[in-house]
């Protein structure tokens, strides 16, 4: 019999056992003990995504109806005990390490010294943070930002983990003082999703829910590693699996995570037997989504298994994709997919037999200069058979932060729509500016050339997480003012202004009491669940502010009260916000009374029931160009991107066992022919160089080691290769930095 081309193999061969169940358990035990005390760590998983638990801090993917006492990943435990750290970096560890000494410490070194419990300020000329107050702080700001010749001056950056509550407030504090720069780390993520999803099916985000999972004959994984970002979405594909639907994996490595999976909870996983996940796997080449997709596409035309009904009835623009599928080249498609015929076939004759088609995706598919295309791709495909809008079927982008869903419905967001804007200027008689603000890439650029001089930032690591982190360091360095309001010390921090402001803040895992009593915050997930999430741990300092009061705080110093917000007030009890935000965002009418009824609430999606929210009131079939790359012979295509011990720029430890790397993170995956080619072997020390339109950035003292990865192509982790990704290298129309596809060079250092 010939070879499947879509086989799964039985083991990766870098690694012997299957992803999560005991082991993984029993490195979260560890990372437990040694930040936070058993006890502590424990307590804290305890109430990890339980009703009347907090949210887990890890990632977006939503909690089942019916949760168990175990309902936490390893990866969010590992989270949940980060926060819960016993250690302090308090005011003698700042009077002891000066900036410029903590600029030779690493990533991980900072964030382990605990967490950060002081109100601080670095002077101007000053050599280090000293210990102040909050009030004092609030004062100093409001002073810095009074100085700004205008407010447009001033960026205002948010990381998906902050509530609801602290981002509605944060964009009224924004518009307030009359600006839209309001850049955030989805616009380094899924920005790709919501111009592809809006433009096509008229609203930004996933139309599933995890009971379509329950339904679905085929789910679709493109550039996705769920095993390490989403390890709760395992069981659901697992169950799945197991009911019989078929797993398609669409991407550049085998990850353990997709093949098998150990279940945390139940015995034979806990024993370390896999489940299977994937069915199929095709081994794309970083960057040939789109030629596959097309190709997928010609063999359900040639088998005419279009819906023709839906089609008709729902969308536009058929003729013209039909048009460009025939003349799309099979050969052209082989060539950029790196994919065999026989392989694509594989996919159409499977997805013209389910009936019910799920489609998910990450920063595999959005992180790329075709990222929006890709994601109009996917839509494409799943329309051409009415899979949009049906139980058991629908788009999934599967969300990073574990909030960065909810923060976009508040109005994080440089250039939110009018109606929003009229309806906030109208519940709180301020004038909101019209004018779009600077998105994270624009914020940078602005930085560097002086449009921008004051930064803050609720959460985050803006300096590390974007492209071009070193030019972005030296940029933020040269404002006048940077605010971080934070839980841990981190490279941004250091990156310090003229004058430099860290506010400590509570955790999310943490209680918060106000003038009213005890509060909860709420968050949205991956699929538009909005639910409550109430800390129950004590915190890490009883002077620590919460992100609430501490955005109310500089706002009150920076505006003060208008007859219609008194910001004090406000944060005294966190259901007057919601009232304000039930005033003022679309679905969240009623807000209090709705988030309190058993899980929470869904907001609204006219897609799911097929009102599609464009201009025609159809959905929009997209004709996509395929992506052609045109390399010199000796460029490859690199992609950034996540270990298994690490939250984006938090660097847990210095293992990725999944992919058998242990102790460094300086390692570059290559395909050993790519190796071969260069006269490199396992273990050589390498120099990596990216190569943007004439400018060139290098990175040495790297490890090459080779691995299963398509040729042409190779791969480092995040955030480490970040010196490499061109600030002017994004995707068209969304701008996220192109993290998944940046040309390098490599050679054997000298
Ligand atoms: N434990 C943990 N959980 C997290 C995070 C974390 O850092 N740690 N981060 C959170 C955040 S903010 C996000 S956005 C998500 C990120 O979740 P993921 O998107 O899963 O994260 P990455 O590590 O960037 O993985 C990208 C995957 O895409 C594949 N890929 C790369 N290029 C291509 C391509 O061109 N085509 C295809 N088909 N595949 C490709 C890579 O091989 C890899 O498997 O996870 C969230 N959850
Ligand atoms: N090359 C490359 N670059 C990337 C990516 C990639 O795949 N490749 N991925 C991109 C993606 S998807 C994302 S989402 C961004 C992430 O960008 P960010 O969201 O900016 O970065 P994080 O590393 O998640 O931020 C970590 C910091 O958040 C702070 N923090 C943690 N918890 C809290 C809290 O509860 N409150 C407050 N106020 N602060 C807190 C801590 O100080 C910690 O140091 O990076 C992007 N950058
Ligand atoms: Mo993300």
């Amino acid at each position: 019999m010939p070879k499947d081309p879509l086989a799964v193999p039985d083991k990766v061969p870098t690694y012997e056992k299957p992803a999560a169940g005991f082991p993984g358990v029993w490195h979260v035990v560890k990372y437990a003990q040694s930040t936070s005390g058993l006890v502590r760590g424990t307590k804290a998983m305890l109430h990890l995504n339980q009703v009347k638990g907090f949210d887990c801090p890890s990632c977006a993917w939503p909690e089942p109806h019916h949760r168990s006492i175990t309902e936490f990943c390893e990866n969010g435990a590992r989270a949940t005990a980060h926060e819960a750290d016993t250690r302090r970096a308090d005011a003698d560890f700042f009077a002891k390490h000066s900036l410029e000494d903590l600029a030779t410490k690493t990533d991980h070194w900072l964030e382990q010294q605990g967490r950060l419990v002081t109100p601080l300020v670095k002077k101007k000329g000053g050599t280090h943070y000293e210990a102040t107050t909050y009030d004092e702080a609030y004062a100093l700001i409001a002073k810095s930002l009074g100085a700004l010749a205008n407010p447009n001056e001033l960026v205002l950056y948010t990381s998906g983990r902050a509530s609801n509550e602290a981002a509605f407030l944060y964009q009224l504090f924004a518009r307030s003082f009359g600006t839209n720069n309001l850049p955030d780390c989805s616009n380094m993520c899924h920005e790709s999703s919501g111009v592809g999803l809006g433009t096509t099916i008229g609203v930004g985000k996933g139309t599933v829910q995890l009971d379509d999972f329950e339904q679905c004959d085929l789910i679709l994984i493109l550039g996705q590693n769920p095993g390490t970002n989403h390890p709760r979405m395992l069981s659901t594909l697992a169950a799945a699996r197991e009911r019989g639907a078929a797993i398609v994996a669409i991407n550049p490595l085998k990850e353990v995570g997709l093949i098998s999976f150990g279940h945390p909870q139940t015995v034979r996983g806990m024993l370390g037997f896999g489940e299977r996940i994937a069915s199929h796997y095709a081994q794309v080449k970083i960057g040939g989504d789109v030629a596959l997709l097309k190709g997928v596409m010609k063999e359900v035309v040639a088998r005419d298994a279009l819906d023709h009904e839906f089609l008709a009835k729902y969308t536009e623009g058929l003729d013209e994709l039909l048009r460009d599928l025939e003349a799309t080249e099979w050969s052209d498609i082989l060539e950029e997919s790196g994919l065999s015929r026989d392989a694509i076939v594989e996919i159409a004759d499977l997805y013209v037999k389910c009936d019910r088609v799920i489609a998910c995706w990450a920063m595999g598919i959005t992180q790329h200069k075709h990222g929006v295309d890709n994601v109009r791709a996917i839509v494409d495909l799943l329309l051409l058979r009415g899979n949009i809008g049906k139980p058991g079927a629908g788009v999934c982008p599967v969300r990073g932060h574990s909030n960065v869903q909810g923060d976009r419905t508040m109005g994080i967001f440089e250039k939110m729509p009018e109606a929003f804007l009229a309806k906030l200027d109208a519940a709180t008689g301020i004038t909101s500016p019209r004018q779009h603000g600077f998105d994270a890439v624009a914020a940078a650029q602005a930085l560097e050339d002086g449009r921008a001089r004051a930064f803050i930032a609720l959460g985050g690591n803006y300096a590390r997480a974007m492209s071009d982190s070193d030019r972005v360091e030296r940029a933020l360095a040269k404002a006048k003012l940077t605010v971080h309001v934070a839980t841990k010390l981190n490279r941004t921090h250091l990156a310090a202004g003229d004058i430099s402001v860290i506010l400590p803040c509570l955790a999310r895992s943490e209680r918060d009491i106000r003038k009213n009593g005890p509060q909860s915050v709420t968050v949205e997930d991956s699929m538009s669940k909005v639910h409550l999430s109430a800390g129950t741990l004590e915190p890490a300092d009883k002077s620590l502010q919460s992100e609430c009061a501490i955005v109310a705080g500089m706002a009150k110093a920076t505006i003060g009260n208008t007859e219609a917000i008194d910001w004090e007030w406000l944060t005294e009890d966190y259901d007057r916000i919601r009232d304000l935000i039930a005033r003022v965002v679309d679905g969240c009418e009623d807000f209090n009374a709705r988030v309190r009824e058993g899980d929470g609430f869904l907001l609204p999606n006219g897609a799911r029931i097929r009102e599609f929210d464009t201009p025609n009131a159809k959905a929009v079939l997209s004709v996509v160009p395929l992506v052609r790359r045109h390399l010199a012979s000796d460029e490859l295509i690199l992609m950034t991107m996540r270990s298994h011990d690490q939250f984006n720029t938090t660097i847990y430890g210095e293992d990725d066992r999944y992919r058998g790397v242990y102790g460094r993170r300086n390692v570059i995956f290559m395909n050993r022919e790519d190796m071969d080619a260069r006269g490199l072997v396992a273990e050589d020390t390498i120099r990596i160089t990216s190569h943007y339109e004439g400018t060139t950035r290098t990175l040495e003292s790297f490890t090459a080691i080779p691995y299963d990865i398509p040729r042409g192509n190779v791969a480092g982790y995040y955030p480490e290769t970040n010196p490499l990704v061109p600030l002017e290298s994004f995707a068209d129309e969304s701008r996220t930095p192109t993290s998944k596809s940046v040309v390098v060079t490599i050679a054997k250092a000298s």
